[in-house]
This record gives C-alpha cells, sequence and structure tokens, in this order.
C-alpha cells in the first residue's frame, strides 16, 4: 500500500521550499523526500551498527540471540569497524578535494594553467612561513615549489605528523603524542582504518576508536586546512562583502546556470567564463537580459566567500531549485551531489554537467575538466547553458519569493583586520563577557529533520545567550535566509553580543565558509588558545551539527571533539548499538581529549547544554566568579 505523502508544512521552514515541493508533486517529479517515504522504515540493524558486511562468512546481524558474527566479532567490534569506515569516507572525501588543489598549484607552477594564478602571494609566504619553511630572501617560486613538496609529503606515510600541526598548542599535541592520535598522513591514516577494520585485525572497539579519532584529525588538521589555505592562495583569501540567497536568486529573466559541489577550481572558472562579452551578447541575443550564477552547497559557499555570488540554497535545495523551471544548467564537481538531480533535470530543459572524471553521473553531459583546458572548457558549459534558454518552457517556471540579503566572506584574516591587526579585542570582549562564547553551527541537511528548523533554531537561540556563532556548510545558507547574516541581526542577539558586533558592524552570525573551511576554525580556536595560553579545551566554545547527515560531517565532529571542542550531533551516528563506543562518544572522550559529543534533537535543549558547558569554562578561566 503506497502512503500517503508528508504534508508538505512538516518538510520544510521555508516558504520558497514549500512552494517548490508542490509544484514538484503537482507535476509528478519526485524528490528526496518521496524516496525518503519509500525506504522508511530502515533496517534497524544498519541504523545500530551492528550489520556486518566487511566478509562473505556473512553478512552478519548482531542479535542478543547472535551474539557475534560468523568470525566471532561482537556488537562492540562491528560497531566501530562500521564507524571507522564510516568516518574514512568523510576524511578521505575532504582530503582528496584538498589534494586536487595542491595539483592546481602543481600545474600553476608549471606553467600549465592557463586561467589559474597565485592570487594571494602573501598567504602563501605566510604559511610556508608557519610550517617552517625558510622564506626570507627566496623567490616565491622557490618558496612555492618547497610548499606543495610539504604538503604533497603530508599526504604520505613517512611523516611524524602533519605540517599544520605546527598551529595547534603544545599542550594538545602532547595530549595527542600520549594517547598515540598525532596524525601523521593523510593516506597512511585512512588507509591504516581500512587495514584495521578488515576481518581479524583490530579487535578492540576503543583501540578503533581512537584511531578513527587520529584519521579525522588527519582531516581536519591536514586534508582540509590544505583544501581550504590553498584556495585561498589560488583564488584569494575572502573579505566581507554583501550578497543574497534563496531561490528568488535565480532570475526568470536570465540565463541561469547553477554551480554545485565543493571545490572552486571548476566553478572559479564558469564564473569567469560568464563574464565573456561574447557569451553575455548570445545570450541577449536569444532574449535574455544576460546571465546569472548562483550558487548551491559548498562550491556555492566557496564562490560566495571569495566572489560574492548568490547562494540558491543548501543541500535539500538543489532539486528544487531545477524545479523553478527556470535553471539552464547544473554544474557540478563533486560531493553531496544528489544523482537524482539528473533525472530531475530531465524533466526540465536544465543540462546537468559533470566535470570530474572521479564524480561521474550517468546520464550527464560529461567534461574532463582540467586545468590546462579549464578556460576553454568553462567557456563551452556556460555557453551550453546559454543556448539551453531558448529550450526553456515559460509556462513552467514559477520562482518563489524575493532574495533575502547576507554578508559574507570571513575569514580569519578578515576577522583580525576588522578587530584591527590582532585577536586581543575578541579576548578582551570575551574576558569581559560581552561575548560569552561561541560556537561553530556546520553541516547539512537531512530529510528525516524539518528542513534548517534546527540549523536556525540553534543559532538564533545562541546569539540571545551572547554566544558568537559561526556558521559554515550547509548552515550558511539556512542562517542567510533566515536573516542572520546582516549587520541588522543584532536586533535578535543578546546585549553583549549586540554591542560588539554593532561597533563592528559585522552580523552576530558570522558566515566562515565551506564545509573544509572549518579548518578555520580549527585555527582560529587554536590562535586564542595559545593567546591566551591555554588549551583548546579551556575556551569557552562548542561546535554542532544538528541536521547532518554525511560521512564527512562525521569526520568534522570527530576532529573537533579531539581538538578539544565540545560538539553537539542533532541526531546520533549509527553506533547505538555498542555500549561500548557511545559511552566512550558521549562521555569517555571528555577524559581522554577534554571534551565529547552530545546528542540532542531539541535546539532550546541544546543551547542549554553550550550555556553549561560555556559557563562552566568561563568560570574555570577565572572570567566569571
Ligand atoms: Fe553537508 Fe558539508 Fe554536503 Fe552541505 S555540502 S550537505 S556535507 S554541509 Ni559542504
Ligand atoms: Fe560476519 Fe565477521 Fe565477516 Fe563481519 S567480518 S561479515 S561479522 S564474519
Amino acid at each position: 500500500m503506497a502512503k500517503e505523502p508528508r504534508p508538505i508544512d512538516e518538510l520544510t521552514i521555508w516558504d520558497d521550499a514549500k512552494a517548490m515541493i508542490a509544484k514538484a508533486r503537482r507535476e509528478g517529479v519526485e524528490t528526496v523526500y518521496d524516496r525518503l517515504d519509500k525506504q522508511t522504515p530502515h533496517c534497524k540493524f544498519c541504523e545500530l551498527g551492528t550489520s556486518c558486511r566487511n566478509c562473505t562468512m556473512g553478512p552478519c546481524r548482531i542479535t542478543p540471540k547472535m551474539p557475534r558474527g560468523v568470525c566471532g566479532a561482537d556488537a562492540d567490534v562491528v560497531v566501530a569497524r562500521n564507524f571507522g569506515r564510516f568516518v574514512a569516507g568523510g576524511a578521505a572525501a575532504h582530503s582528496d578535494h584538498g589534494r586536487d588543489l595542491i595539483e592546481v598549484l602543481e600545474a600553476i607552477l608549471e606553467g600549465d594553467a592557463e586561467g589559474y594564478r597565485i592570487k594571494d602571494e602573501k598567504k602563501l609566504v605566510r604559511i610556508a612561513g608557519e610550517i617552517g619553511i625558510k622564506t626570507q630572501g627566496r623567490q616565491l617560486r622557490d618558496v612555492a615549489e618547497e610548499l606543495l613538496e610539504r604538503l604533497f609529503s603530508d599526504f604520505g606515510s613517512r611523516g611524524k605528523e602533519v605540517s599544520f600541526l605546527s598551529r595547534v598548542p603544545e599542550v594538545r599535541k602532547e595530549k595527542w603524542a600520549k594517547l598515540g592520535v598525532t596524525p601523521r598522513g593523510v593516506d597512511h591514516e585512512i588507509v591504516e582504518m581500512m587495514h584495521r577494520t578488515h576481518m581479524g585485525v583490530d579487535n578492540d572497539a576503543p583501540n578503533t576508536m581512537l584511531h578513527a579519532a587520529r584519521m579525522a584529525l588527519a582531516d581536519g588538521w591536514g586534508g582540509s586546512m590544505i583544501g581550504t589555505e590553498l584556495s585561498d592562495v589560488i583564488f584569494g583569501t575572502p573579505k566581507p562583502s554583501k550578497s543574497t540567497a534563496n531561490l528568488a536568486v535565480i532570475k526568470e529573466d536570465k540565463v541561469n546556470l547553477l554551480v554545485h559541489g565543493h571545490n572552486p577550481v571548476v566553478s572559479e572558472m564558469i564564473l569567469a567564463a560568464a563574464r565573456d562579452p561574447k557569451l553575455i551578447a548570445r545570450a541577449k541575443e536569444l532574449g535574455a537580459t544576460g546571465i546569472n550564477i548562483a550558487g548551491l552547497c559548498c562550491t556555492g559557499n566557496e564562490l560566495l566567500m571569495r566572489q560574492g555570488i548568490p547562494m540558491a540554497g543548501n543541500h535539500l535545495m538543489t532539486e528544487l531549485a531545477i524545479i523553478t523551471g527556470a535553471v539552464e544548467a547544473v554544474v557540478v564537481d563533486y560531493q553531496c551531489i544528489m544523482p537524482s538531480l539528473v533525472q530531475v533535470s530531465s524533466c526540465y530543459h536544465t543540462k546537468f554537467i559533470d566535470t570530474a572524471k572521479k564524480a561521474r553521473f550517468t546520464g550527464a553531459i560529461h567534461y574532463d575538466f582540467n586545468p590546462k583546458t579549464a578556460q576553454k572548457q568553462a567557456y563551452e558549459i556556460v555557453s551550453l547553458a546559454v543556448e539551453a534558454f531558448a529550450e526553456r518552457d515559460p509556462s513552467r517556471v514559477e520562482i518563489p519569493g524575493q532574495p533575502v540579503s547576507i554578508m559574507s566572506g570571513f575569514s580569519n584574516e578578515a576577522v583580525v583586520e576588522a578587530l584591527g591587526g590582532t585577536l586581543t579585542p575578541l579576548v578582551d570582549a570575551i574576558a569581559q563577557g560581552d561575548v560569552r562564547g561561541a560556537v561553530g553551527i556546520v553541516g547539512c541537511n537531512n530529510p528525516k529533520i524539518k528542513h534548517d528548523s534546527l540549523n536556525v533554531g540553534l543559532a538564533k537561540e545562541l546569539i540571545k545567550r551572547d554566544i558568537l556563532v559561526l556558521v559554515t556548510g550547509c548552515v550558511s545558507s539556512a542562517a542567510g535566509k533566515a536573516g542572520l547574516l546582516v549587520p541588522e541581526a543584532i536586533e535578535m542577539a543578546g546585549p553583549g553580543l549586540k554591542k560588539v558586533c554593532g561597533a563592528l558592524g559585522i552580523p552576530p552570525v558570522l558566515h566562515y565558509g565551506s564545509c573544509v573551511d572549518n579548518s578555520r576554525i580549527l585555527q582560529l580556536c587554536a590562535a586564542l588558545a595559545n593567546e591566551l595560553h591555554v588549551d583548546i579545551s579551556d575556551l569557552p566554545v562548542g561546535a554542532s551539527a544538528p541536521e547532518w547527515y554525511s560521512e564527512k560531517a562525521a569526520s568534522i565532529g570527530l576532529y573537533a571533539v579531539a581538538s578539544g571542542i565540545y560538539t553537539h550531533l542533532g541526531h546520533a551516528p549509527n553506533i547505538l548499538g555498542s555500549e561500548t563506543v557511545t559511552n566512550l562518544a558521549v562521555s569517555g572522550l571528555e577524559d581522554l581529549v577534554g571534551a565529547t559529543f552530545f546528542i540532542e534533537s531539541d535546539p532550546i535543549k541544546t543551547a542549554d547544554m553550550f550555556d553549561a558547558r560555556i559557563n562552566a569554562k568561563r568560570q574555570a578561566l577565572g572570567l566569571d566568579k
């Protein structure tokens, strides 16, 4: 018997989304919500993490009656192995993205990347210096070449620790060394996790979990940090700028091209091509007034941070954006791109174009994008979008609402500049209690959770309590649409935050970038801890992924906790089938790394938890009596 679809009001908090879900239902276009209905109830063993497919003596399911798999693995071992591989997927995704940027830098240095250049030379020299490369009196090229070698070697297995550990407070590094979780090399830790989780290798759940932490640290302080830093070097370090968000950034009178995925290497070129006068002239010939590039997910965040492009939406808006009927092309790189977008595109005139050899979509138009030919390829792709404008069916176009203003571009460099050159004013504001603490709200959407209800609910609740909020990834669009990313949002903040942000002319919720840019938050925490001569776990800070869905989010959560940051998840990962693993995650890690996870699905209660934690940390630092 077919289930009744859930009422639209229960699915999302946004009017633009509701209008498009209704349109999808009218037009018979299947969305993520329809498929979730068909997939539920989910397999209980998989939900608990107690099913194992790691060998062909199984698959096995662990139950009270069958407490061990064929090989003898119990629930703890099976859950830990599954979670370890889950986090490995996330760490690999971020880090492989980071490596792609090293390869672009290499191509630039080899003169093989027309259209790309080193935009922020100062930053290149600065980060080289930070990881111990001699910079004084040397040519930029020599420094860049050595940096390249060092970062490539961060992926290998010969290092004692990844380079950016130079940023970590000494006390933290000592803790990691004592636990044996100092991340050595990105590929090293991921390969070792695959090894450990093979049948008959690591059969002690806490030991597997500690390695998961080590691997996640290799992501946060390695792969992701490299991704962020080199994106800044190549495309420029973000500075605050204004833009707009929601589906109304799609323009009825323009050729609309959406960039989706994570890596700015493709989308930066697309944006440059869209400014080509010949293509604009052709768009006008076909009756459009111009070419509009808008963003989805983290590629969107990358371009919003550096180029100020408008944001069409986050994860759960990606299908709905196409359903407006006004999108000529979706150009994707990799990660978080639902394969369903090919089918949704085929219901309209939308061209779906994939660009990475490692991320192909059956039914898509494929471009084997590479730095050498990027300019020409980008021109061809934008040209495809422009020509598609002629195929648009105006009777099927519906673009809901009005765009909302946002402010973006808060890199640490930009924040330090806004503060007058040092972090001291921020430290003072925290010490005086105007800013009581800070929480990074990060991560995704998940159709099991009312779209953006927790992301927005938690952000609003925290700023009321004078807790500064930093957002990245899909939470940034949510915060933007809720009006939280403009200086005027201080009206929704508590008195202290209102005073500080008001004086600086910044929003109480700062857009800190894409998901790899959570490394910016790590770096900020490390800098604050170093300034105060304490450990990261002593700071009045927290992290949250309220509506997470992805392996990457699990890796982010784990590197945050392992770095000493108290971390909230809106729902539990698939570990509840093991008491050992669950207890370790929600309490046992506190003794080991000075932070834990907590799971809570109510935004007010979540804010209460952060409040209590921040109060305790403030008292321990002697800031409050
Ligand atoms: Fe999650 Fe990363 Fe993806 Fe959005 S895009 S759905 S991982 S928040 Ni970065
Ligand atoms: Fe079953 Fe063990 Fe094989 Fe997993 S590794 S499928 S628990 S026999």
